[in-house]
């Protein structure tokens, strides 16, 4: 007998519904899209299609390992768990113990649900994630202009009239903090309906391919680009928006209610945006980026003159030297354009998961807002480098001298959970290394690689289909708005889910016993009832536990959001619950995104903080570059459509072909260069030997190599016969974008000379 089941897809942020057939035994014998799912309609791509091959990998772990010596040994739970509780109890000083949050923990309920009160539990301010190593700028951007880290509007792609789309290649990855299962697809249909879609990106990508206008740019410029569209739209008087209103210079300052189409003063620092883009006009930007000022001249007033647009910028705009300035403008555009919070233009999602301490109204806020703290980076700062902190974080670029550098609070203790670093992080190949003088690490992943095998312990999640499914991040980012739940498919045999690791290495780090699910909920509880608008205010919190369903902590946890979201039914404008959600297994739409500035801002004027001191602060280093010469070539990065970071090069379906580790350059540069077959590429950090691909879809002067490669000898039987090599070993983790400490991978400076030609960097 065979069984028909649906489920998310957990590969990407597309979030796709798939349908799986299972046979007798549990085993996958087929993947398709799910065409009941209301958002992603049947779409599918390659990596989906490969999970019941993911699923049922030969080297995923089945159980726990210790390592001794060079040998590791299976264990049982209890053994692995005991050996991290006695590791853990010789620590004396919490400072020491550090730990990693890998990009799939933004993809699990795991993630999203432990991964918080395990940071907690630990106490300590050495926290790192993949986030410093990818979207921290967009972070602080919002929270300073917004006052929350997670205000991220996304191109309201289904409706927009044109889409600017920088450092995004979403034919190949299906795009990134803007969740839009078949964005291929809707990126066609925006041009179908007469829209127009413009890309910039130093290479003529599948993306830009399908365009109606490719520009290219020189990689790490972009903050340069678009300072000289805010410029222009200033000089040329495009400010379009009557409702923008610098309170600086009008009687009628903020806080006015929000009342149908009055317009209202919702933006600060207009004054000090107009005087910094005086610096940039785009005569000298164009130098600069490479983009002739005719054209950015025309791009501004094309932004302007459409009757609805979106300005969307994605890692390589964010993963670069002004990494924070290029996401503030982009919202920047947004806002001077009109097009912020309307429909067409950039939105803000309503996930169904949102707390009602995020969308209280703004009567009920406007006590709390002069209490409140506003946004802040920087409130403390990394050990060695004086890094800044960002939402509660520390840059991954810093963490090797964090292990190495001895002194009260160096890291003798590692923790991570679903993390590569030694892969993914700038200058890995440090890391490598440093990761060899801890004391002791552990490691929750269900591989040995490259990162793993430096772990005392390795404590593996279940299988896929073992685990439910909650898009808690993701659905922040969507264009639509939109909820599904995927329980668990198959029964854990025995050993612990993701959730039950997690949480029980918070109860070995903060010595507590108990279930630390009802202790989250009570909490969670006594918060909303004594919220006003959280349509449980001054309900009995035991009352309100019972009624909570769920199979597992996590499942009522769950269900706790849902009825205190948006859309649910203990906040009175809905009916959802995790059993509607499960009556639903293909999701539910919940309709388009909607205006709702007024329930997102949270920033302590109430307004728009258009001109955020730090960022402007930021703007004088941006300014002392603008007349530098750019190095000869640079190295940028780039993904490919059957790959995810480090981690799927084990399924053979999915490596080979187009996906494979090459360095992408021009065919002027291999000429000039008297390059041949394989090259040597250096940086001031390492070095690396690559087989070409050239190709004109490339600037001259650029060369792309994808990272998460580089698995010589690893334990990943697949992976190791198509190792590559890392770039990380060439990146450099002294270079960091000032305000937010992220990595810098795109715009690396790099000399390249034939193999047997070492020329010295
Ligand atoms: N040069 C360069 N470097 C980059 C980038 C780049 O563009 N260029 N991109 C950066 C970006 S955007 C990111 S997000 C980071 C990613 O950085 P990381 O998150 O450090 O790296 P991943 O390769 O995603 O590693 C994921 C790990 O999680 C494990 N894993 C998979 N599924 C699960 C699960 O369900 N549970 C657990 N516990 N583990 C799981 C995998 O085995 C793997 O070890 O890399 C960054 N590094
Ligand atoms: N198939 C697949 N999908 C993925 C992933 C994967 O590894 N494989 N990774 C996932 C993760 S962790 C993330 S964060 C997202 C990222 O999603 P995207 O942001 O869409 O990532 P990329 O496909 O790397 O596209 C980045 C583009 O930026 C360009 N670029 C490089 N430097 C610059 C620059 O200085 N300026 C400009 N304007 N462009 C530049 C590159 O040429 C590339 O085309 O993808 C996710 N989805
Ligand atoms: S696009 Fe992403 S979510 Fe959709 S099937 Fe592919 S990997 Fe899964
Ligand atoms: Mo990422």
């Amino acid at each position: 007998m065979t069984s028909t089941v649906h489920r998310t897809c957990p590969l990407c942020e597309a979030v796709c519904g798939l349908t799986l057939t299972l046979d007798e035994g549990g085993h996958v014998t087929s993947v398709r899209g799910d065409k009941d799912d209301p958002f992603s309609k049947g779409f599918i791509c390659p990596k989906g299609a490969s999970l019941g091959r993911l699923d049922e990998d030969p080297d995923r772990l089945r159980k726990p390992l210790i390592r001794e010596g060079d040998l590791w040994r299976e264990v049982d739970w209890d053994e692995a768990f005991g050996a991290v509780k006695t590791a853990l109890g010789q620590v004396t000083d919490r400072q020491s113990v550090a730990v990693y949050l890998g990009n799939p923990n933004a993809h699990s309920m795991a993630g999203a649900l432990y991964g918080a009160p395990l940071i907690k539990a630990l106490g300590t301010r050495n926290v790192y994630s993949a986030s410093t190593a990818d979207q921290m700028p967009k972070h602080v951007a919002s929270g300073l202009m917004f006052g929350h880290p997670l205000a991220i509007p996304v191109p309201d792609l289904d409706r927009t009239d044109y889409l600017l789309m920088l450092g995004a290649n979403p034919l190949e990855s299906n795009g990134s903090l803007c969740t839009a299962p078949d964005f291929p697809g809707r990126l066609k249909a925006l041009r179908r309906r007469g829209g127009r879609l413009v890309v910039v990106d130093p290479r003529r990508t599948r993306t830009a391919a399908l365009a109606d206008e490719h520009v290219f740019v020189r990689p790490g410029t972009d903050a340069y680009l678009l300072f000289g569209l805010v410029h222009t739209l200033f000089a040329e008087d495009l400010i379009t928006l009557p409702a923008v209103m610098d309170p600086q210079r009008s009687e009628d300052v903020h806080h006015s209610t929000p009342s149908g189409d009055r317009p209202i003063n919702r933006v600060n620092g207009l004054d000090q945006v107009r005087e910094a883009a005086k610096h940039f006009p785009p005569e000298s930007v164009a130098r600069r980026t490479g983009v002739p000022a005719e054209v950015i001249v025309r791009l501004a007033r094309e932004l302007a003159a459409a009757r609805t647009a979106a300005v969307y910028a994605r890692i390589g705009t964010c993963t670069a030297e002004f990494g924070t300035l290029a996401q503030w403008l982009v919202d920047v555009l947004n806002v001077l354009t009109g097009n912020l919070d309307r429909p067409g233009g950039a939105m803000f999602p309503k996930p169904a998961t949102e707390s009602p301490a995020r969308r209280a109204s703004p009567a009920s806020r406007s006590e709390a807002m002069h209490s409140r703290r506003p946004y802040q980076v920087g409130r403390w700062t990394s050990r060695v480098r004086g890094l800044p902190e960002a939402n509660g974080e520390l840059p991954v670029a810093t963490l090797a001298d964090e292990i190495e550098t001895p002194g009260e609070g160096q890291i003798k203790f590692l923790l991570t959970v679903a993390g590569n670093p030694v892969l993914s992080a700038p200058h890995g190949t440090r890391l490598d290394a440093a990761f060899e003088q801890l004391d002791f690490m552990v490691s929750v992943d269900p591989y040995l690689n490259e990162t793993t095998k430096h772990a005392n312990v390795i404590l593996p999640p279940p299988r896929v289909l073992q685990s439910g499914h909650y898009d808690f991040a993701l659905l922040g980012f969507a264009v639509r708005n939109y909820t599904r739940y995927s329980p668990p498919l198959l029964p854990l045999d025995g050993q612990p889910s993701e959730a039950q690791i997690l949480a029980r290495l918070a109860m070995i780090a903060s010595g507590l016993e108990g279930d630390l699910d009802a202790f989250v909920i009570d909490q969670m509880l006594r918060k909303a009832t004594e919220t006003p608008g959280s349509g449980v205010e001054g309900r009995d919190v035991a009352e309100l536990r019972a009624a909570l369903d769920g199979e597992s902590g996590g499942e009522r946890r769950l269900d706790l959001m849902l009825r205190l979201g948006p859309y649910g039914e203990w906040a009175g404008k809905g009916d959802l619950s995790l059993r509607k959600l499960l009556d639903n297994p293909h999701g539910l739409d919940l309709g388009p995104l909607e205006p709702r500035l007024d329930e997102v801002l949270k920033t302590a004027s109430g307004l728009i903080e258009l001109a955020p001191p730090q960022l402007i602060e930021d703007v004088d280093r941006l300014r002392s570059k603008l007349d530098e010469e750019p190095p000869e070539i640079v190295l940028i990065g780039r993904r490919h459509l059957r790959s995810n970071n480090s981690w799927l090069h084990n399924v053979g379906s999915l490596v080979g072909g187009s996906n494979t580790c090459t360095l992408q350059i021009n065919p002027a540069d291999v000429a000039r260069l008297g390059l041949a077959g394989e090259a040597v590429v250096s940086s001031a950090k390492g070095r690396l030997t690559v087989p070409l691909e050239p190709t004109d879809s490339i600037m001259p002067g650029v060369v792309s190599l994808p990272h998460g490669w580089g698995h010589a000898g690893s334990a990943q039987s697949v992976a190791a016969e198509h190792a590559g090599v890392s770039v990380n070993t060439l990146t450099d983790e002294s270079a960091v974008d000032v305000p937010s400490g992220n990595a810098v991978f795109n715009g690396v400076p790099v000399t390249i000379s034939p193999t047997g030609v070492i020329t010295a960097h």
